[in-house]
Parts: C-alpha cells; structure tokens; sequence
C-alpha cells in the first residue's frame, strides 16, 4: 500500500500490521513526488492520498492497483472512468467532514458580512483610533436570505445554522428536490437565476464536475444584487475567478468569502489576496484535528474493508468494483 497522505502513528501502525507500506513524504518538488509515486505504484494494491492529481498514466503504472482511498469528500481530481475501466474502486470521506466544513461556510457568511478580517487588521495595525462611523459598519446576518447552490450534506449542514441559528430565509437550486429540508427549514427551491437575484448570501457548496465548472460566470454575477455577498466552500473552478475579481472591483457584489481558488495554493499576485471585502482562507474547510483524523481513518478502513474483499464504508465506484 502507497501512502502519500499521512495517517496518525497509531493508523499507519495499524495499517503496517496488515500490509506492507510504502510512505511517500518529503520530496522537495512536484515532480519528485510524481517520479516517486510513478515507481511506487508499480507493485502497489492500494493508495492512500489527497489532492494528489492521479492521472490515467499512473494508472497505466500500476498494474496491480486495486483501491484509491481518498482523504477527502471532493474526487474531482480523479480519472474516474478511466478507473472504472480499470476496475479500480474509488472510496472518499464523506458525513465525518460535513459539520466541520459547514462551520467554515458560517465563518466565511459572518467574517464577510461583519468585516471581521479588515477590522481586525485595522486593530493590529493600530488603526484604531476613534470610534467606529458608517464607512466601517457590516451588514446583518441574522434575518436575511440564504441562497444555496447545492444542498448536499455541506449544503444541508449550512442551511440548518442559517435557518436555526440565525433565524434566515433558506432558498437552494439543486438537481434533485429535498422535501425533508423543506418541511424541517421551510425552505424553497428555486431556479439559479432566481436564488441569485433575491438572495443576500449565496453559498456555493456543490462538487466540481463538467456540469458545474464556471456555473457562476460573469452573467450570473451581473445577475447578484450589489448587496449581496458570494461565499465558496466547494471548488475554486465553479466560479469564474477573473470574472469575479472583475465584479468585486467594480462593486458589482458587496463582498466574497472564498476558501477555494482556481489555483491552490492562490498565488500572492492575486488581486483576492488584497481586495479588503474579500475573505480569503488556504483552504482549511476540513481543516482540524478531529476532522483531519476522522478523515484518515475513513480512509484506512475503506482501505482495509476493500483488500480484505468486502464492502467499504463510502464506495464512489461500487459497481465497477463489484464488477472486478
Ligand atoms: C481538503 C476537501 O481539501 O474533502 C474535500 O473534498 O476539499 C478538503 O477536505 C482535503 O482534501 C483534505 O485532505
């Protein structure tokens, strides 16, 4: 088993127990990592990773690949067909992040709104020498219209602190309908167009795919009010970042909480890195000790339930494992 993402002493030990591993860390470029992974796979049945792009030419490296556990919700940067074809079964990390992520969906809602990071930098840079007058002020959370793209888990998870929490007007576009979340948040679906005229904050939470890359361009960003404030939890290719820089220099929005970006890490040329009414955190949705162990332990046990030859506990590609 390829390792490329640690797990806790305590998980690789229980992993060593069973299997003999091969721990990828400490390559000084991209590329290194790449080489390494490259010759590691040749014997390799199973991969443990996250973020890592895993390409059709690894997989043609990999002969006897069985299983690609992932350490994350998102597999957007895995060639799922070509494993299908392959019969490699994919597992993610879903629910034991779901919480955890939505928590920094409301932080993005309420740092944005209340212009936590500006004020606070203005404090530390000594800036804060006479009471606070309008060109300071946010704009309330609690009442308004929550708007969200996508109401998956994340989504779900997000909507109920609005609705809940914080008193709001829940609206989502999604694929399907949720008539449980309806009847629990009162909540409506809408068409996209609709949810981004009349919401105050629109929450991007659904996964990247060839559907939803750039589903907010340029067009649906006209389309937001002035007011109103864009948060993304979900993948920095679903928005159109140039777009949305354009926008927030004109005014075009209020502000944005971002947590990801078209590139990662978001490079410090980037006007997102300065913009004051932009939120804009490395990524850390999952980002704790409980989740992150949560995570890798899902992990490892989808791992050792698949080359054990049972069910894992979240499968992306079942069918075609059980095919295999
Ligand atoms: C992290 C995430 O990026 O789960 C996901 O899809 O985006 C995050 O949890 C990361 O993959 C954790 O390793």
């Amino acid at each position: 088993v390829v390792v490329l993402k640690a797990l806790d002493e305590e998980q690789m030990a229980t992993l060593r127990e069973r299997h003999d591993v091969v721990l990828l860390e400490g390559h000084d470029s991209a590329e290194a990592l790449d080489a390494a992974l490259h010759d590691a796979l040749h014997d390799a049945h199973g991969l443990i990773c996250s973020g890592h792009r895993i390409t059709e030419a690894l997989l043609d490296a990999a002969p006897a690949l069985r299983v690609i556990c992932t350490v994350s919700v998102g597999y957007d940067n895995y060639p799922l067909e070509a494993m299908d074809a392959r019969g490699i079964l994919l597992c993610n990390t879903p629910d034991v992040l779901t919480e955890t992520t939505a928590d920094v969906g409301f932080l993005l809602i309420m740092a944005t709104a209340r212009r936590a990071v500006e004020l606070a930098n203005m404090v530390r840079d000594g800036q804060w020498t006479h009471g606070l007058t309008p060109p300071h002020f946010g704009t309330d959370v609690h009442g308004k219209t929550l708007g969200m793209v996508g109401m998956g888990r994340i989504g779900a998870a997000i909507a109920r602190r609005g609705a809940l929490g914080f008193g709001m007007r829940v609206q989502y576009s999604n694929a399907s309908p949720k008539p449980a979340l309806e009847s629990e948040l009162g909540a409506s679906r809408v068409e996209l167009d609709t949810l981004l005229k009349t919401s105050d904050f629109v929450c991007v939470t659904v996964p990247l795919s060839e559907q939803t890359e750039r589903l907010i361009g340029r067009r649906e960003l006209e389309l937001m009010p002035a007011s109103a404030i864009l948060i993304n939890i979900a993948r920095g290719r679903v928005i159109d970042e140039a777009a949305l820089i354009e926008c927030l220099e004109r005014g075009g929005i209020r502000g944005a909480g971002l947590d990801v970006f078209e590139q990662e890490p978001l490079p410090a040329s980037s006007p997102l890195t300065r913009l004051p009414q932009v939120v804009a955190l490395p990524h850390i949705g999952s980002a704790t000790h409980e989740t992150r162990r949560a995570m890798a332990q899902r992990a490892l046990d989808n791992l050792l339930l698949a080359l054990a030859g049972k069910s894992p506990l979240s499968a992306v590609n079942e069918a075609s494992w059980t095919r295999r």
